[in-house]
């Protein structure tokens, strides 16, 4: 039999390996806890760093007349290396074309380059079928899954996106003709916002960048222009925010698409700028069989202009007056104080430029990404 005092101490010993235990137990809780909380800590750290990162990237909209000319689809194309580099979020695609293959077209980029949920809106009013275009030969060759009746009017996508996004967060780079901008600016309150049109864009874009029109002036430019008389009129008298345009004059000068000779002959790139070379009427006297020709480049710019800047780099601001449209698609730079209005004005070879934009335009085919 064991004395008193000796169980005693027993129990004292067993209470004091299991303090021990309990301690030693707790020990490796605690050390499993402490490894975890800077993990924790480590992953939040990132995600705030992405989501600040996400917040400061520049926020696009792109209203294009894709399909005509195959700089809308050079300027796409860039917009998707730039979204997938994390230089830029594009927040919506916004089609003035209403040919019918246009939204499939588009569809199939986004997919293509892997941003499948960036939404399309579309000219309302029915649909036209445009053999030289070269959006059915994307559409042909590329799965996608929407076409024109799947999609919003361009206004009700801008209403929502606006309604959606912060204030004075977007840029708005518009890179045809202005039909959807002046469309918005008349629209009235919805279901998205109980603002006017013209309320919601100065309250959400920051600034928009236009190419069109020529600088200092011009008798006559596409998307001044765009069949539609008074539309750019109306659009510039209508509109305080800051504007950057990014004029014809920049863009003739620039020829790109050489280099798409060298590459996959099933890249969407190959694919469209071939057609366009063989079909556009204006390109057509050029067409080489087997060749796709230079082409110029004017919506990469505004593009280049809005997700990078650039300003000093490969143009200067060019203020201090502002842009006096006509009805037809002319006009003239009118010099004075500054107002929201400016231009662009290249201070590099447009051969640079072409390298640059090339490069740009095939972020998914370089290893190196051009600065
Ligand atoms: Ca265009």
């Amino acid at each position: 039999m064991l004395t008193l005092c000796a169980q005693e101490q027993i129990d004292n010993s067993k209470t004091t390996c299991s303090f021990i235990l309990h301690l030693k137990a707790n020990y490796y809780k605690m050390k499993k806890i402490l490894l975890v909380i800077p993990i924790i800590l480590l992953l939040a750290f990132v995600g705030c760093q992405n989501q600040v990162q996400e917040q400061i990237l520049p926020r696009i909209i792109f209203d294009t007349d894709f399909g005509g000319d195959a700089d809308d689809l050079g300027a796409l194309a860039m917009l998707h290396g730039f979204t997938n580099n994390n230089e830029c979020k594009l927040l919506a695609v916004m089609l003035w074309t209403n040919e019918k293959y246009a939204v499939s077209a588009v569809d199939a980029m986004n997919r293509y380059y892997d941003n499948p949920n960036v939404p399309i809106g579309v000219r309302a009013g029915g649909t036209h079928v445009s053999e030289t275009t070269h959006n059915k030969i994307l559409a042909d060759n590329f799965p996608h899954e929407l076409s024109y009746g799947d999609v919003p009017s361009t206004t009700e996508l801008y209403r929502k996106v606006l309604a959606e996004n912060d204030d004075n967060s977007i840029v708005l780079v518009a890179v045809g003709p202005l039909l959807n901008i002046k469309l918005l600016l008349e629209s009235g309150p919805c279901s998205f916002s109980p603002l006017s049109g013209k309320e919601l864009l100065h309250k959400k874009v920051k600034e928009m960048v236009v190419m069109g029109g020529q600088f200092p002036r011009g008798e006559w430019e596409w998307n001044f222009n765009g069949d539609m008389p008074g539309v750019t009129k109306y659009v510039f008298e209508h509109i305080d925010l800051p504007v950057v345009f990014s004029g014809y004059e920049i863009g003739v000068k620039i020829k790109t698409g050489n280099v798409f000779n060298d590459i996959d002959k099933n890249h969407p790139l190959y694919i469209g700028y071939y057609h366009f070379s063989e079909h556009a009427s204006w390109m057509s006297e050029y067409f080489v069989e087997g060749r796709i020709t230079p082409n110029a480049t004017y919506d990469q710019t505004a593009v280049l202009y809005a997700v990078r800047g650039g300003v000093g780099k490969w143009w200067n601001k060019v203020d201090g007056g502002f842009c006096k449209p006509d009805n037809d698609g002319g006009n003239v730079w009118v010099e004075g104080d500054k107002t929201n209005h400016s231009y662009l004005k290249l201070i590099v070879e447009p051969e640079e430029m072409a390298n640059l934009i090339d490069s740009l335009m095939l972020i998914d085919v370089n290893l190196n990404i051009p600065e």
